[in-house]
């Protein structure tokens, strides 16, 4: 059964309003700035490093390039329908096939707090009835980090809020 967090139990309570995302979008823009400065002194030894055979540091990093590209096209997409039901993607397999310990660092990174620069622009720009319309037809029973029940309406906020979470959650696994 997956998890509830607390903004799902809260979506209907509060109105939207880019007031409440301060945090959101600065964690969207100055997270990967800060982590960069911290990354960049780390030697390729540890980067490439996979305790117990998990994802590397960098492998890490390739994972939230993935996330910031499928949802990238997920929060345009959402403005221009009513729904939220989109294509999902192996991650395993996506951060196997892209070899992401053989790419290079520094590009890696920069790609990937830019990438997240853009999306900060795009989600503080979604019209406030956009972000907050109640979606019946979803999948983010499978395609969300916390999931939502099909049965439930979903919004693009939680959306966004959700993939920032995700970000958050992976960033805590990187060895610093
Ligand atoms: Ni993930």
């Amino acid at each position: 059964m997956s998890q509830v967090p607390i903004w799902f139990e809260r979506k209907f309570e509060f109105s939207y309003s880019l007031d409440l995302l301060p945090n959101l979008l600065a964690r969207l823009r100055g997270t990967p700035a800060r982590l960069e400065e911290t990354l960049r002194g780390f030697s390729r030894t540890i980067l490439i490093a996979k305790p117990q055979g998990k994802w590397s540091a960098q492998e890490i990093i390739g994972h939230l390039v993935d996330s910031a590209s499928n949802n990238h096209g997920r929060f345009v997409r959402a403005q221009l329908g009513d729904d939220l039901f989109f294509p999902g993607y192996d991650q395993a397999a996506w951060v196997s096939v892209q070899q992401y310990s053989a790419a290079d660092w520094s590009e890696l990174i920069a790609l990937w707090r830019t990438f997240n620069s853009h999306i900060a622009h795009i989600v503080e720009r979604i019209p406030q009835d956009v972000a907050t319309q109640p979606r019946a037809y979803h999948n983010l029973d499978e395609i969300a980090w916390k999931t939502v029940p099909r049965e439930q309406p979903a919004t693009l906020e939680y959306f966004v809020r959700d993939y920032v979470a995700h970000m958050k959650h992976h960033l805590a696994q990187i060895p610093k």
